[in-house]
């Protein structure tokens, strides 16, 4: 699939620090410590409904972790999905009477547009379900050979019980990951299985559903499956970052996981697994299926700066679950003028130690409050006192677009 356009980056002088993670399998604040080009899986969207703030304030973390890793000086080979074949998508065009395919590529492509106006760096490959079918009738493939996959009538499932470390992933209990899976599109109570939990790998095609012809049988793929064979086929095994939103630890990225480390005999498949925290709006959880959103592109075509968005969504710790009220995006607002006004001035204070800050508290967890109030201070520094430094408003203003996205 088409990814979409590439900002630049503007070069820093020196070198960012080694990027720290907190690491959702092990609990723990971790370096990364990729090798010289530095592997990340990030799952995309399902497309309908996007792209609401939710699902920026996500793809924006793992924007500043490819960011930290290039000022690092790593390479970074990033790869993303886009479930454009899924029940959830399928329920939403049956709704609405609606051809999925039209669904999806029509919001795939906004999807596209909101995050060139975010000035989210696109993944190397962007690939959807569907297109990756002929890799993904493999791997089931050999997981039916290792006999950790079965049938149940005409579908194939996966058998938690072949991994031997199931569930190391999230660190939950049998009680809330069966919870968690019957809420998240799971099949907990179906006749048949070897365990409640085992998910759906080739789901065999039913009246009025999409279905593909393969050696499986005609059918169309299980969700997990999906992200398994993507970022297995181009990023390996043992991947520096899979990443996504919370709600995406259990069971999506535990079973992904699982399969991938099942077919390879390798563990883990990620050193680190990063969440991102869920943004609510009037007190929920924003999402497609409560209907209250707040989207990107409606923000857009309101007038407002994707700039601002930005600066909005980054003013809260990405690991924290936060709800979304409009008066972030005035504050945000008046922060890029003030932002935009003292790098606009012919000199200011020295920008030196904002650029070591920045990068210190960016390489401790993603910590975009304390980066956004180190810019601030040199800010008011350089609008209200002034400065002798002519190169720094030039390179404040080079630091917050390769750092934070964020173009002055
Ligand atoms: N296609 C699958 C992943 S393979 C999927 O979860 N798609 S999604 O469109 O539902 O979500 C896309 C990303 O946005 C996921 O990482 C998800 O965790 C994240 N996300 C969804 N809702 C929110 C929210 N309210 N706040 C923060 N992140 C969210
Ligand atoms: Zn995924």
């Amino acid at each position: 699939m088409r990814s979409w356009s590439r900002p630049e980056v503007p070069r820093l002088p020196g070198r960012g620090r080694p990027l720290r993670l907190t690491d959702t399998a092990t609990g723990e604040l971790r370096p990364t410590s990729p090798g010289g080009t530095a592997r990340m899986y990030v799952c995309g969207i399902t497309p309908y409904d996007a792209t609401h703030l939710g699902h920026a304030a996500t793809y924006l973390s793992f924007d500043l972790v490819q960011r930290a890793w290039l000022d690092a000086g790593h390479d970074v080979h990033y790869v993303q999905n886009v479930t454009d074949v899924d029940d959830p998508l399928l329920e939403r065009a049956a709704r609405d009477g609606e051809d999925w395919v039209a669904l999806a590529e029509r919001e795939t492509d906004l999807f596209r547009a909101d995050m060139t106006a975010l000035r989210v760096l696109p993944p190397e490959h962007y690939v959807g379900a569907v297109e990756a079918i002929p890799e993904i009738v493999p791997l089931v493939r050999r997981l039916l050979d290792l006999g950790a996959a079965y049938q149940v009538e005409e579908d194939i499932y996966f058998s938690v019980g072949s991994s031997a470390r199931f569930g190391y992933e999230s660190g939950l209990d049998v009680a809330t990951m069966r919870a968690l899976f019957a809420e998240r599109g799971g099949d907990p109570d179906r006749a048949g299985k070897k365990d409640p939990l085992d998910p759906v790998l080739w789901r065999a095609a039913r009246p009025g559903e999409p279905s593909w012809d393969t050696e499986l049988g005609p059918g169309r793929p299980g969700w997990h499956i999906e992200c398994a064979a993507i970022a297995l086929n181009r990023l390996g095994t043992r991947i520096d970052v899979q990443g996504g939103g919370s709600d995406l630890a259990f069971p999506h990225h535990e079973m992904s996981a699982a399969h991938a480390e099942v077919a390879t005999g390798e563990w883990p498949f990620a050193r680190s697994y990063v969440h991102a925290g869920m943004i609510a709006l009037d007190g929920g959880k924003m999402s497609k299926s409560r209907g209250n959103l707040e989207l990107v592109s409606r923000l857009r075509a309101a007038g407002t700066d994707p700039a601002a968005v930005r600066l909005a969504l980054l003013g809260g710790h990405y690991r924290a679950d936060r709800e979304w009220f409009p008066a972030q995006l005035a504050e945000a607002e008046a922060r890029l003028s003030r932002w935009r006004a003292a790098v606009a001035l012919p000199a200011g204070p020295p920008a030196g130690p904002v650029l070591d800050r920045v990068r210190d508290r960016l390489a401790d967890d993603l910590d975009t409050p304390a980066c956004l109030a180190a810019v601030d201070r040199w800010a008011a520094e350089a609008l209200t006192r002034g400065g002798s430094d002519a190169d720094a408003p030039a390179l404040v203003r080079d630091l917050a677009d390769a750092l934070l996205g964020i173009g002055l």
